[in-house]
């Protein structure tokens, strides 16, 4: 009798056991928005808010257009897509504030569309709104379909160019975080 009993508790162990490991969600445990951004964003990058999102402003790295869209991609962000002016003056604020003397080019994720040549940011996937051209530009040369931000020196402050995507820059990747997530 007791046996029996013994018998019929492994049995019912079993099955629990069994069906726990057979659970499609296997150990998936609810995580929140907070952990999910740490899981993919390295602590070691310096990321700066403005509004409702975080850049990296990479100033050793440099690469062509799509090594740097890969770096961003990399790292679980997007080459920046530039809304309007007051983002334009965040980025812009931001760089005088720690950049010696000389030019500095940074990759956006601003791209002409073919065949029809609209200028787009591929971060958001908006057509660009905000434009901030340097006089002459966009110069519309065969090839300069990749937006570039030209950082330059002194009061000339910051604009951009139409550029060929071989062309070595830094980059300045942003990520869409709002605010409540906390970070
Ligand atoms: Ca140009």
């Amino acid at each position: 009798m007791f046996s029996k009993y013994l018998f019929g508790c492994f049995c019912i162990i079993f099955l629990i056991i069994n069906s726990a490991s057979t659970n499609p969600l296997g150990s998936y445990v609810p995580i929140n928005d907070k952990d999910l951004i740490f899981s993919f964003l390295p602590s070691t990058m310096k990321l700066q808010r403005y509004e409702d999102s975080l850049y990296y402003f990479g100033t050793i790295f440099k690469g062509n257009f799509f090594q740097s869209m890969q770096f961003c991609k990399y790292h679980g962000m997007d080459l920046v897509s530039i809304d309007n002016k007051e983002e334009n003056n965040f980025i812009y604020d931001f760089l005088s504030g720690f950049l010696s003397s000389g030019d500095y080019l940074f990759w956006s994720s601003g791209v002409k569309t073919e065949p029809d040549n609209h200028w787009v940011w591929m971060g958001t996937g908006k057509p660009m709104t905000y434009i901030n051209w340097l006089p002459g530009q966009p110069g519309n040369t065969a090839n300069e379909r990749y937006m570039e931000i030209r950082y330059v020196n002194g009061n000339r402050g910051m604009v951009f160019n139409d550029q060929i995507a071989g062309q070595a820059n830094h980059v300045i990747c942003e990520i869409s975080v709002p605010r409540a997530v906390g970070l």
